[in-house]
């Protein structure tokens, strides 16, 4: 049951990872048949899985805050590093692989960095591998105004940033990579799909009397989960990025837009608001969007 084929993986997201769940980032939990007398199982090393039905097996270790995964075959899987920015392709054969097949340089303050990723119903054939991150620009020498609108499409790889000001106003991003499975292993970048916010610094003093004076600049509440629908197209969960309610790029006022969908009818729906927002978007047939309105 230890095979990757047939085990359950925990498919966890850690916005807040603790250092336990850093420890082992990587579980297999298997349903016991057996009988055990005692309510609790002890794995040799990470934690405590109180359901005596459960163990505990590492895949791999020493992954960098891990986000979340996909299986891109029975035995090979492709986990995203948060702050590093990093696709790890594991693979299962006589041993367990684990190597680097993509870098992105992100932004890894706060909750940004690489944050969602999903593949194409068509991956068998097609190879493509959408991914949800946070980009990085020079900080701007005016901190409540952004350096840039956004970085450029093909994105920049190794060395990520820190610094919450380090964005551009449109950092958040959804690519499309292709999967190279020889020569390397390898992701090539195919296409951008939208540009969302990621910069958020509230307490100008200009105009005065806002009454957020105090807020320091943040990178909270970036969404990031990507999933293809029955019907074909590529959800996008965005955060309000610290908006209160309002999505962050809406023109509307402090009720926004909840979803949005574009694609094959272009339509747009408006209900009635949360603090959050889901897009819907055909990636075989939209051109590139960027979200600023
Ligand atoms: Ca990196
Ligand atoms: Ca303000």
């Amino acid at each position: 049951m230890n095979q990757l084929g047939n085990a359950r993986i925990s498919p966890f997201r850690a916005r807040s990872m603790n250092a336990a769940i850093l420890a082992v980032v990587l579980l297999c939990l298997t349903v016991l048949t057996s009988s055990i007398t005692s309510n609790r199982v002890q794995a040799q090393s990470g934690p405590t899985v109180l359901d005596s039905r459960l163990t505990v097996d590492a895949v791999t270790t020493g992954l960098v805050t891990p986000t979340t995964m996909a299986f891109i075959s029975e035995n090979e899987i492709l986990v995203l590093e948060k702050n590093t920015g990093k696709v790890q392709y594991i693979a299962k054969g006589n041993g367990v692989l684990t190597q680097t097949v993509l870098d992105l340089a992100v932004n890894n303050s706060s909750e940004r960095g690489l944050l969602g990723i999903a593949l194409d119903p068509m991956f068998a054939s097609n190879g493509f591998v959408y991914l949800y991150w946070t980009c990085h620009s020079a900080p701007s020498a005016d901190p409540f105004v952004p350096s840039a609108q956004e970085c450029p499409d093909p994105p920049q790889t190794g060395a990520d940033s820190g610094d919450i000001l380090a964005v551009p106003l449109l950092a958040n991003r959804v690519d499309r990579f292709i999967w190279n499975a020889a020569g390397g292993p390898s992701l090539t970048f195919d296409r951008n799909l939208i540009k969302l916010r990621a910069f958020q610094n509230d307490g100008a003093p200009d105009p005065p009397n806002q009454g957020d004076a105090a807020q320091p600049p943040r990178g909270n509440h970036d969404g990031g989960i990507l999933a293809f629908g029955p019907d074909g197209k590529l959800y996008i969960m965005v955060g309000d990025l610290g908006r209160r309610g309002q999505l962050q790029n809406s023109a509307i006022g402090s009720h926004g837009d909840r979803t949005r969908t574009y694609g094959d009818g272009r339509s747009i729906r408006r209900p009635r608001p949360r603090s959050s927002s889901l897009f819907r978007s055909h990636p075989a047939t939209e051109q590139r969007r960027v979200d600023s309105n």
